[in-house]
């Protein structure tokens, strides 16, 4: 299904599409953006041709056009009065609409934090009070109609936060939490990016942001509560030897640095694989999530990505990548 959606590039590939994700917005945070973007680019047309003119008329135009032209005046209109003018204004709106995109949390709103890690994202979800309820990675779930806000972090260097379809963009600072709303006004999965250079393969840094109907939402979200019993009855089956799987999975150190809940592997320094299963995405959106990549990633993820924080482990066989695979592919 991932593979329909985003092609072979995964969703880095989306987000490039025709039309430019900035000028098709898809809720009330990003739609203002794009009528600033529309308004720059007509300005700048006008503004042109205002100047190709303007040097045609100096070059070709009747005596007395040139010589007002040369004049203080036309320095003064033009050189001095209009540019402050309509720079002004832009940066006054500009400056508004910013800050409407990321004004205080009002105290009922709901809040995702999102964290920047070179090179991918860490997403907890936040219950009222503020304590973590559900924890993902390189994918964010939001409902269809409420604005939701973001509290950005880093826990590394600058990044930035951009889902060009659901609103601006907006910067991860480390030691700070920035705020960012978004609202979508339909259901549907969305390319987002680190929009900053952040080293490495930063290029290679996204996720996807999917947008549910409010019910499916609550359903979803329900589903992924912190401390909900595990699934009950049979776990998902799948093609291979997931039992083995796990096996690998614990003796191999992935549990150093990544959690699975309802196990030992409780590691922080990657992306949680609890739902890994259920993910669209590998590598932080750049591959569609299915048994050949997931094999791939985890046997030569510094091939696919690379100088990323993960060591490609070339050391286990064909048989065993696939049996971790089919482990992880029971984590939804
Ligand atoms: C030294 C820490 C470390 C170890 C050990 C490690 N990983 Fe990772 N893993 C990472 C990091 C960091 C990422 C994120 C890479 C990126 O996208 O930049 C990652 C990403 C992944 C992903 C993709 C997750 C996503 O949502 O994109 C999978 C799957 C994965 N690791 C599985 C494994 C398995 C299986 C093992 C053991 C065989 C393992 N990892 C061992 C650090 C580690
Ligand atoms: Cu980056």
């Amino acid at each position: 299904m991932a593979e329909e959606l985003f092609g072979t590039g995964g969703v880095l590939e989306a987000i490039w599409g025709w039309p430019p994700p900035m000028l098709d917005p898809a809720g009330p945070y990003a739609a203002p953006v794009t009528t600033l973007a529309w308004v720059l680019i007509a300005i700048g047309l006008v503004v042109t041709a205002i100047i190709v003119a303007a040097l045609y008329v100096a070059w070709r135009g009747p005596e007395r056009w040139r010589r007002a032209l040369g004049g203080e005046r036309a320095v003064w209109i033009g050189g001095i009065a209009f540019p402050a003018l309509v720079l002004t204004a832009l940066l006054v709106w500009g400056l508004m609409l910013t800050a409407s995109l990321s004004s205080p949390i009002t105290g009922t709103e709901r809040r995702i934090r999102v964290t920047g890690e070179m090179w991918w994202f860490r997403v907890d979800y936040l219950g009222p009070d503020g304590a973590v309820i559900a924890r993902d990675a390189n994918e964010i779930h939001l409902p269809v109609g409420e604005p939701v806000v973001l509290e950005l972090r880093s826990a590394d260097v600058i990044h930035s936060f951009w889902v060009p379809h659901l609103s601006g963009k907006k910067d991860m600072i480390p030691g700070r939490t920035t705020l960012l709303r978004l609202e979508a006004d339909r259901p549907g999965r969305w390319g987002g990016v680190c929009a900053e250079y952040c080293g490495g393969p930063h290029a290679l840094m996204g996720f996807v942001a999917v947008t549910h109907e409010p019910e499916a939402y609550r359903r979803w979200l329900a589903g992924r509560m912190i401390g909900r019993p595990r699934p009950s009855g049979e776990p998902l089956a799948v093609a291979g030897d997931p039992a083995l799987g796990r096996q690998l999975f614990m003796d191999s150190g992935c549990g150093a640095c990544h959690r699975v809940a309802g196990t030992q592997a409780n590691g922080l320094a990657g992306p949680d694989l609890t739902h890994l299963g259920s993910r669209l995405t590998l590598g932080a959106g750049i591959l569609p999530n299915h048994r050949g990549t997931l094999i791939g990633w985890i046997g030569d993820s510094q091939s696919i990505k690379p100088g990323n924080r993960m060591p490609s482990y070339d050391r286990l066989s064909a048989e065993q990548l696939d049996a971790i695979a089919a482990w992880l592919e029971q984590q939804t």
